[in-house]
């Protein structure tokens, strides 16, 4: 069974079409008109090893907002709809990432509740290239909302705004794919006492 996501979302503000192949390469083509957004998407992609593909159109003159949220809001979609049943899937995931002097710390349970717990260093760099940094948690607070599952986030320490912002991307990423994965041990199992997730 093929686990993709595909999700349009239209608006007056931004048109965003997200696909997303859970059992991908990490196969990217990634473009929303903020360069260093697409390559935090990149990220995701390559290291989660995900085949994704992102498209999209947004009010770029008036800022980056609303492509970034909404962007990040059909994500959360797309991997819902792709994780389908979650029948046979490990559930949780974590993954610590050091990029240089950062270290980036994520927890996932794919748990069909929206919770996200997130802390970094105050006082970054507010922009990287078009990028607004307080927009980091805004991102991973929309990819929750839809893609229902609990997050923890960390940044116990670092300095540099791009190394933050990239540990957390990279983090999440291999979280996210440890957690989505198959695991040989539980075929047919969905993980949760409850009998649903
Ligand atoms: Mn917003």
């Amino acid at each position: 069974m093929n686990r993709v996501g595909r999700v349009e979302r239209t608006t007056k503000e931004t048109s965003v079409l997200v696909e997303i192949d859970l059992d991908g390469t990490g196969q990217v083509d990634v473009s929303t008109g903020v360069g260093f957004y697409d390559h935090m998407l990149d990220q995701l992609g390559r290291h989660g090893l995900f085949d994704l593909t992102v498209k999209t159109d947004g009010d770029l003159h008036i800022d980056t907002h609303h492509t970034i949220e909404d962007t990040a809001l059909a994500l959360g979609a797309a991997f819902k709809q792709a994780l389908g049943d979650k029948v046979g899937i490990r559930r949780f995931g974590n993954c610590s990432v050091p990029l240089d002097e950062t270290l980036a710390e994520v927890t996932v349970d794919l748990s069909g509740r929206p919770y996200l717990v997130h802390s970094e260093p105050e006082n970054i760099a507010p922009m990287i290239g078009t990028y607004d940094t307080t927009m980091t948690r805004h991102i991973l607070e929309s990819f929750v909302a839809q893609a229902q599952v609990a997050l923890h986030v960390h940044v116990p320490y670092g300095r540099n705004a791009h190394h933050i912002v990239e540990a957390q991307f990279k983090a999440l990423a291999r979280a996210l794919r440890y957690a989505s994965e198959r695991d040989a041990r539980a075929e047919g199992i969905l993980p949760s006492t409850k009998g649903a997730l």
